[in-house]
């Protein structure tokens, strides 16, 4: 194949940041999307155009928007049941964002291909915007960007945001970070099933629903209620909020009415204690920090590359401990900066 010397590639246009806000404004899905990719970009010349943008959004409060977190093991049910949830929240005048973690493993794809058809009322409304979310990365954790997401939802309109993110793994409890109030998807079934809940997944609940209570599982869905109600009892919770915990069926609509009054119950009460508001304070600070940890990880590695493959390489072949490597590239870059 010949190659054409005088080809050169386009130069990325540049992201016309006053249009953006103007589209979001709007409420211009399309406008959205295209904000969402600035913010995710991993290139280094779209940071100053994405802080741009962030930096001139209108924060919104807790009493103007509400952010769930919905988490649970795979196949739990949480799609199906953002399908019915949003549908809810739509026909009582809401408009809403779903944001699914992906969680960028090979293993997970099927799911999200799963998810549009899992959620295909919901992907065909105009007042519902799905978008699933890188969360891996090799810097910047897990789903890095979330929080800017959400204030790019909220900013286009969307006052009720729902994460979806599998309570496994890395992601356990990250959720948390990003939300208001966090939903924990359980299965019927005492012993096993809810002893695979991790601690800290549990602990990070603000109410349980037993999925699946149908057919035959409803004893089973009752014995697992009664055991997580056990089980919750044993954390400590500062704010005097009692984690509810309901059951029923994401297939059948009509046994999620004791889930949608209580999600109400628990957004009137963490609003109207302030919890949300120092939630959202106290995520800011936990932002803040991740991302200059990221920032300072990246600086450091950018400046000295030799070094940081040397070190790397040393851990990694047990010359060096982790702790003591890291200790000392810090001292050289102090020394250095000093
Ligand atoms: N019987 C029954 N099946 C359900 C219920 N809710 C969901 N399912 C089924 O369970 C399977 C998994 O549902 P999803 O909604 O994709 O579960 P998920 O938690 O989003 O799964 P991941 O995104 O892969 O973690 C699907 O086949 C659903 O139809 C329920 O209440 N009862
Ligand atoms: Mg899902």
């Amino acid at each position: 194949m010949a190659i054409n010397p005088t080809f050169h590639a386009a130069a990325r246009p540049e992201w016309d940041v006053p249009a953006l806000l103007e589209g979001l404004k709007r409420g211009d899905r399309q406008t959205l999307a295209r904000a969402i990719t600035l913010v995710e970009s991993r290139r280094a010349e779209d940071q100053t155009f994405a802080q741009e943008l962030l930096n001139q959004l209108q924060p919104k409060t807790a009493s103007e928007t509400f952010r769930l977190g919905i988490t649970g093991n795979p196949g739990a049910g949480k799609s199906t049941l953002i399908e019915v949830l949003g549908q809810q929240w739509i026909a009582s005048g809401h408009r809403v964002a779903v944001l699914a973690i992906d969680p960028s493993s090979p293993q997970n794809h099927g799911s999200l291909l799963g998810d549009k058809t899992r959620m295909e009322g919901l992907s065909r409304a105009p007042e519902a915007f799905i978008r699933p979310s890188p969360s891996a990365g090799a810097l910047g954790g897990l789903h890095a960007h979330m929080p800017e997401v959400i204030s790019l939802c909220e900013a286009a309109g969307y006052d009720r945001i729902i994460v979806e993110t599998v309570g496994v793994g890395q992601n356990e409890t990250a959720v948390a970070d990003v939300v208001d109030f966090t939903l924990l998807l359980a299965l019927p079934g005492a012993g096993d099933e809810v002893q695979g809940l991790k601690r800290g997944v549990m602990e990070a609940a603000d109410a349980v629903f037993v999925n699946k209570a149908d057919g035959e599982r409803l004893t089973m869905a009752r014995d697992a209620q009664r055991q997580l109600r056990q089980a919750l009892q044993l954390f400590h919770r500062e704010d005097g909020w009692e984690v509810p915990i309901a059951l029923g069926s994401a297939l059948e609509p009509k046994s999620l009415v004791d889930l949608f009054e209580l999600l109400d119950r628990g957004m009137r009460w963490f609003v109207s204690t302030g919890m949300s508001e120092k939630r959202r304070e106290a995520q800011q600070g936990v932002h803040f920090e991740q991302r200059l940890q990221d920032g300072l990880l990246l600086w450091a590695q950018r400046k000295h590359p030799t070094a940081w493959e040397d070190v790397q390489k040393e851990v990694k072949e047990g010359r060096k401990s982790p702790a003591a490597a890291a200790l000392e590239f810090l001292r050289n870059l102090a020394a250095e900066n000093r």
